[in-house]
């Protein structure tokens, strides 16, 4: 884990991009120091996790999952006959799970140092409460993710590309046909790839989305706040940071300041977690 050191910053932006996802107002934030899970939270750690506990995730328990169209074989498109009405290439997909993250006929053996996948809001909390440690707010995040700058687009400023450079693991090309994996990877990527920020953490933005500990809601006060932890009750959790599926034509969210939301109980083949602690934590190398 990385020490976040304590401060003030500006939490979304006077300048939303998407306006239905309360990306503003922006608001100062004051965070007490923590400590922040320097990359995702990876095959590796979790099926660590899975053994010493034999924890069953939820994608398991219910015998599904969503899988992005593009990742699949034929024989298990084949056998597929729903889909989510306003995003197609979503495919609820029978023995899709962490292990099995394309279905069945998938394996994790060669990404173990990818980021875990198909975990929920409550597989994440399990994971990080067994490791003594917790799921970051949404402040939290996004105070890491900025990475001690102050009102940039990325954890690295405001260009996408410096020097013609890939600083994330996101979606080239046209969605949803053409993924052309510019910046080397058309799927997930190991989650020590591409720069940290400033703070030392690794694809807070791209690759998978990030769970945080708040409810979802849109509309925030512009007071100062100290620490908050969002709303007291809601539907959904917050997620952060986007995905290797995210490109600005669709999913412009690979932004410090974006967000969306899943129920807790949802899993898909997108979307992962990291941990934040009070205390540094016992390691679990
Ligand atoms: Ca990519
Ligand atoms: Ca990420």
């Amino acid at each position: 884990m990385v020490a976040i050191p304590g401060g003030v910053f500006t939490m979304g932006t006077q300048e939303p991009e998407i306006q239905q996802d309360g990306e503003g107002p922006a608001r100062r934030v004051h965070i007490n120091s923590f400590y922040m899970d320097q990359y995702e939270v990876s095959n590796q750690d979790f099926e660590r996790f899975v053994s010493s506990t034999g924890y069953i995730t939820e994608a398991e328990k219910f015998g599904d999952s969503f899988v992005f169209e593009g990742m699949l074989s034929e024989a298990v498109k084949a056998d597929i006959h729903q889909a989510v009405a306003a995003a197609p290439w979503w495919l609820p997909v029978k023995g899709a799970s962490w292990k099995h993250p394309e279905g069945p006929d998938s394996s994790i053996s060669s990404r173990m140092d990818h980021p875990v996948l198909h975990v929920s809001w409550n597989d994440a909390v399990a994971f990080c409460t067994w490791a003594g440690k917790r799921l970051p707010t949404e402040a939290e995040w996004e105070y890491s993710c900025r990475g001690g700058l102050e009102n940039r687009l990325f954890p690295w400023g405001n260009k996408l590309q410096p020097k013609g450079q890939h600083y994330a693991n996101i979606w080239q090309g046209e969605f949803p046909t053409n993924n052309t994996a510019e910046d080397g990877y058309k799927g997930t990527a190991p989650v020590s790839a591409f720069p940290p920020n400033g703070y030392g953490l690794y694809n807070m933005v791209g690759n998978a989305w990030e769970w945080t500990s708040d409810w979802w809601a849109v509309h925030h006060s512009p007071q100062d706040l100290h620490n908050p932890k969002g709303p007291s009750s809601g539907t959904d959790r917050v997620k952060k940071g986007g995905s290797y599926m995210c490109h600005k034509s669709y999913c412009y969210r690979y932004r410090c300041a974006a967000r969306s939301q899943n129920t807790p109980d949802s899993s898909a083949s997108n979307l992962g977690f990291r941990c934040a602690a009070d205390t540094p934590g016992p390691t679990l190398d």
